[in-house]
């Protein structure tokens, strides 16, 4: 369902996802494609401002609100979570404010896999940028095209997938994200490839 078909935000958007946001969360065929709005660039930035530094319009305000990454020696509890295709185990998670947790996450599936955290909206912006990842090649079903990644796309820039709060994996592979919660806010962990957010490739983020 690539709405997305007005060329100029297009070209707009993804420049500025090669410039500026080394994510690769994304997704969006199935419900959510829909126009890309001249105010929805503002939102790419969502992911990225999980860092906290980064000072894209109103994303540094979620950044602070979603936490921030974690240092591996604060680290006081691990949460082992599986992905398969295209659910979670566990369904989901909770925590404590202030907490920092290594996230172990295996992809289990047969299909590529995110796991994100953020909130509703942020995975909602990514799930575009995802799309436009898709629509370059760059990830394919069960698969990182690493060689469509890191291309330079015009600004001198490579693309990667590296943000702190979100990771990206193969069939078979394992990796971690460590985060450090803050106060209790909407969060979501989620898988923003294409199709998989809306399967229901989600849970919450519960604060106890
Ligand atoms: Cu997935």
């Amino acid at each position: 369902m690539l709405t997305l078909t007005t060329n100029a935000p297009r070209l707009v958007i993804t420049s500025l996802a090669f410039a500026t946001f080394l994510t690769l969360t994304a997704s969006a065929w199935a419900g959510a494609g829909h126009g890309p709005a001249k105010g929805e660039q503002q939102n790419q930035g969502h992911m990225m401002g999980a860092q906290g530094g980064d000072s894209h319009g109103p994303e540094g305000h979620h950044g602070m609100e979603i936490g921030a990454p974690g240092k591996a020696a604060d680290v006081t509890r691990t949460i082992d979570v599986t992905m398969h295709d295209n659910y979670y185990k566990p369904e989901q998670i909770t925590v404590k404010a202030g907490e920092t947790i290594r996230f172990k996450i295996t992809n289990k599936g047969e299909f590529l896999h995110e796991f994100g955290l953020g909130t509703a909206v942020m995975h909602k912006a990514h799930q575009k940028e995802m799309m436009k990842m898709w629509e370059h090649g760059m990830i394919e079903a069960d698969r990182i095209n690493r060689g469509k990644m890191m291309m330079d796309h015009g600004d001198g820039r490579g693309m990667k997938h590296d943000d702190p709060n979100s990771i990206l994996l193969e069939p078979g592979k394992s990796g971690e994200v460590i985060w450090k919660f803050s106060k209790p806010v909407d969060l979501e962990f989620a898988c923003n490839i294409p199709g998989h957010y809306e399967s229901g490739m989600m849970g919450p983020i519960k604060f106890k």
